[in-house]
């Protein structure tokens, strides 16, 4: 069942179910293996991220000391992404009304502790579509408020398996994660992704990144 938190924001909880969270779960690993994850830095102070990420995917988002972007290889490795997994592109299908598969798919691990400041994703150039994410292992407290920063701002708690859609009226709303909630309530002890330490958190964006209308990067 899902809920419309705003116009365009739609949370589908438990949306993947426990064989649908195991499938990403093993597609996620395999992402980690061909493209390890790594340190995101602000750009300009060379802050560190607490967030760990990598992607899938043509292009894949990337964040270092010259700036935030969208690029077809791994910064490290310099290998391209691995391809998109099977089980996010098969939610896009189910939950977006957009007619073209997703370019990329941001993986973001949050050890216990770790959280993610309120930000606005605008580093696409297809604004029209969707953001499709996706939860894995602890729960997370998600802020989410308007189209300025100062605007006031509401929390839900993402669940391992839930889905969210971010777009229409809400693809520019400013949002971000406070915290994560402990896993050791034996009531709620589905074993994390093995990738994950105990108590962690992934958290997959699907994105389209460049208009369909104009030729690929
Ligand atoms: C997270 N998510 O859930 C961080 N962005 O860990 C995001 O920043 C996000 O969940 C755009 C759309 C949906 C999201
Ligand atoms: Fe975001």
């Amino acid at each position: 069942m899902a809920t419309a938190l705003a116009p365009g924001l739609i949370h589908h909880p438990g949306f993947l179910d426990a064989t649908a969270r195991a499938r990403l779960a093993a597609e996620i690993a395999a992402i980690l293996e061909a493209a390890p994850p790594v340190t995101p830095r602000m750009p300009r102070t060379g802050k560190p991220f607490s967030v760990r990420m990598t992607n899938a995917g043509p292009l894949g988002w990337v964040s270092d000391i010259s700036g935030y972007r969208y690029q077809s290889t791994h910064p490290e490795t310099g290998r391209p992404w691995p391809a998109l997994p099977p089980t996010g592109l098969a939610t896009w299908g189910a939950l977006t009304a957009y007619p073209v598969a997703p370019e990329a798919c941001l993986i973001n691990l949050y050890a216990p502790g770790t959280r993610m400041g309120l930000h606005q994703d605008r580093d696409e150039a297809d604004l029209a579509a969707p953001v499709l994410s996706l939860s894995l292992g602890a729960a997370a407290l998600f802020r989410y408020g308007g189209l300025d920063r100062s605007d006031p701002t509401r929390s839900v708690r993402l669940q391992s398996g839930d889905a969210l859609v971010i777009g229409g009226a809400s693809r520019l709303i400013y949002h971000g994660i406070d915290r994560l909630y402990p896993t050791d309530d034996l009531l709620d002890a589905e074993a994390g992704p093995a990738f994950l330490p105990p108590g962690g958190r992934c958290n997959l964006t699907l994105r389209r990144v460049t208009r369909a209308d104009e030729p690929p990067r």
